[in-house]
């Protein structure tokens, strides 16, 4: 990784590079701090692109020294993707500074980051301006549950796409199409195709993905970065993670 480049920088030119990018999301409450280490090794070894590491919730009292540990042994970058202010991290090579753009509630929409600004500014991480929204997907999730938000209906592409433009037009870097952790319905393709269609800023879709092969339409229809965190917690898996890499790298193949 070039130190002079920002992550966001690193981020696009990946997306330019492969075609799309792979995140690994790891969240630090579903593993002992060990398995956390071994596992974003394992990440960064089998073809992730950059780390994602938070949760809708933390149970864990160790996020900042786990994040040190973490970062002490990868060379990808590590990119905090906060539940709450408790999840900033000195150690972390960028934040995705996120805006609940799809819910109507202020703590998320300026509350929050009024809160965290002045801390990011002091650590010196790079923050990401993120357009979040949630999409419905099946049943609540743990992050509709807690920012106390509807999601998105899943067959209003219409409302995704307002809300992505919104974002674009408020100077944001990055708009996520989330379905939630562990979600039963992945964010629909359609959706993905119609907002990619009608904005610019690159987009990062993740909850639910379980397959390579629904990984690789989520890119064919217009996303520039897919997460996945659920299917690989199981057990290490160093085949899935490839044959995940490889079905979000289509320009390598
Ligand atoms: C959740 O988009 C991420 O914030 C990943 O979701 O754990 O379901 O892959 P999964």
């Amino acid at each position: 990784m070039d130190s002079r480049v920002t992550i966001f920088e690193n981020l696009i030119s990946v997306k330019q590079q492969k075609g799309a990018g792979y995140l690994i999301l790891i969240d630090p409450d579903k593993q002992s701090p060990e398995k956390t280490v071994q596992r974003a090794i394992d990440s960064e070894q089998n073809g992730a692109d950059a780390l994602l590491i938070g949760g809708s919730l933390l149970f864990s009292t160790q996020f900042d020294h786990l994040v040190s540990k973490v970062k002490e042994k990868l060379k990808i970058p590590v990119i905090v993707f906060p539940g709450s202010l408790r999840q900033i991290s000195s150690y972390a090579d960028a934040i995705l500074f996120l805006v609940l753009i799809s819910g109507r509630n202020p703590n998320n929409l300026i509350g929050e980051q009024v809160l965290a600004a002045p801390i990011i500014k002091a650590l010196g991480i790079e923050p990401i301006s993120t357009g979040y929204m949630l999409v419905e997907s099946g049943r609540a999730t743990a992050a509709e549950y807690m920012s106390n938000t509807r999601p998105i209906p899943r067959h209003k592409p219409e409302i995704a796409i307002a809300h992505t433009l919104a974002a674009e037009y408020m100077g944001m870097k990055l708009a996520y199409l989330e379905a939630g952790s562990g979600a039963d319905l992945t964010v629909p393709n359609e959706m993905i195709y119609a907002v990619a269609k009608n904005v610019t800023i690159p987009l990062i879709v993740g909850g639910g993905i379980k397959k390579p092969e629904e990984a690789y339409e989520k890119v064919k229809a217009g996303a520039s970065f897919l997460v996945t965190g659920n299917v690989l917690e199981e057990k290490s898996d160093f085949g899935l993670i490839r044959a995940f890499a490889q079905a979000i790298h289509h320009l390598e193949k």
